[in-house]
């Protein structure tokens, strides 16, 4: 018997994932962070990206949350995905992010922030200024900068590409020295603000150098690998933390350009991150919470209104299309999806973000199960995810039933 997609009210009672997104864990829907205390004891505001992709907000937001300081959220948009909301420029005339209004003052610039917020809170672990951290954010610039040179230039030829290389790996090696020197894995006894510094764009030049140049800073540096894991082991970072898959594609318009160096082992990650399987990238290594599918399920009906709306595919045919996605994915029955909805499904399989969206196993969990419904209507693709700019993720194609 062929099986048929479940109804949304089926749907519906297949989920009852939920999080106090106020005092629960760390995640990116909340708009205000109370951590059990009263709202007359926020005096800090966020302003931080609608889509999490901004590595300096990351910065701040997994300070403010492992400080567990009360704190209120406003979201702004991004210049490589739509417009900057007039009342943010008002406030910040740059548009640049973050920033941070604190007891009525506005703060920029993520390190002034950080400063700020310690002679407020108290630092976290060792401070912004303290002589074993001071040498630890340089470091981390140099790293940055190193990775810069190798990804967002053009190589000319493989040795240019392989002494691009050199430099960063050179640079990592530095690092590794670094977390070498203390017994734990972290950068210094405990954790604290140097391993809040590192976290946005070592997260990034994991996923990107993998994707673009063939290289596993996670799974090639030990050091770096204990790091990681052990970043893993806090809610604060999980709740933070994004994917292969999302930081592949955000970053090209952020940076100004992400260049593949055309290797076949290059070839062979960028084929894994965009077609799967999802669940053999090294972006993540802690077991898989029960609760991934249920999650995705309860994301997707959240938002389905506004995610079937922005689908380049005919309403009727894509909704059905992805309650055949998601019957799949909660019982593990495939039926078939409608005639030339492949692509309607791929479009969507490649716009799941994390954890903008949800967390980084129920992406996985929803990735697999568009592109299982997908392979069963055709192996049409949609057009690729654009470079220059991503509108296509312009928040206010979403703010409608929000
Ligand atoms: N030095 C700044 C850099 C901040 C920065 O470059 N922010 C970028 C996003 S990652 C930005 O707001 N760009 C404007 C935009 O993309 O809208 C800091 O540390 O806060």
């Amino acid at each position: 018997m062929t099986a048929t997609p479940l109804t949304w009210p089926e749907l519906e009672a297949l989920t009852d994932f939920h999080i106090d997104t106020v005092n629960g864990p760390t995640n990116s829907q909340a708009r205000l962070r109370l951590f059990g205390r009263d709202e007359s004891d926020v005096r800090v505001t966020l302003y931080r990206d609608n889509h999490a992709w901004c590595p300096y907000c990351q910065k701040i937001w997994l300070w403010l949350e492992e400080k567990q300081i009360p704190y209120r959220i406003e979201k702004v948009t991004m210049f490589c995905y739509g417009k900057k909301e007039s009342w943010y420029k008002r406030i910040v005339p740059s548009g640049m992010l973050p920033a941070i209004e604190l007891d009525n003052r506005i703060i920029t610039e993520s390190d002034d922030i950080l400063i700020a917020l310690e002679k407020v809170y108290g630092p976290l672990g060792l401070g912004m200024e303290h002589p074993q951290v001071l040498p630890l954010r340089q470091l981390e610039r140099l790293l940055f900068r190193a990775w810069c040179s190798w990804l967002c230039y053009p190589a000319r030829s493989s040795q240019q590409d392989q002494r691009s290389r050199d430099q960063f790996t050179q640079v990592v090696a530095m690092v590794e020295e670094a977390l070498a020197r203390t017994p734990g894995p972290y950068f210094l006894e405990a954790f604290g603000t140097a391993d809040v510094i590192f976290t946005p764009y070592v997260e990034r030049m994991n996923a990107s150098l993998y994707y673009y140049k063939g290289y596993s800073l996670r799974e090639e540096n030990p050091h770096f690998g204990a790091w990681f894991d052990a970043m893993e082991n806090r809610p604060t970072y999980r709740g933070t933390q994004s994917d292969f898959h999302t930081h592949a594609h955000d970053l090209p318009p952020q940076m100004g350009g992400c260049y593949e160096n055309g290797e076949p082992q290059m070839q062979r990650n960028k084929e894994r991150v965009d077609n799967g399987p999802w669940f053999e990238l090294p972006d993540v290594t802690y077991p898989e919470p029960e609760t991934s599918r249920t999650e995705a399920l309860q994301r997707t009906l959240k938002h389905r209104a506004n995610i079937i709306r922005v689908n380049p595919a005919d309403d009727k045919l894509f909704d059905e299309a992805l309650r055949c996605a998601l019957t799949q994915m909660m019982t593990g029955e495939s039926p078939t999806p409608p005639k030339g909805s492949d692509v309607a499904l791929r479009y969507l399989r490649d716009r799941i973000n994390v954890p903008r969206d949800m967390s980084i196993y129920a992406a996985k969990r929803l990735r697999e199960s568009l592109e299982a419904t997908a392979a069963l209507a055709g192996d049409g693709e949609s057009a690729p995810l654009p470079v220059r700019h991503r509108r296509d993720q312009d928040p206010v194609n979403f703010a409608r039933n929000p």
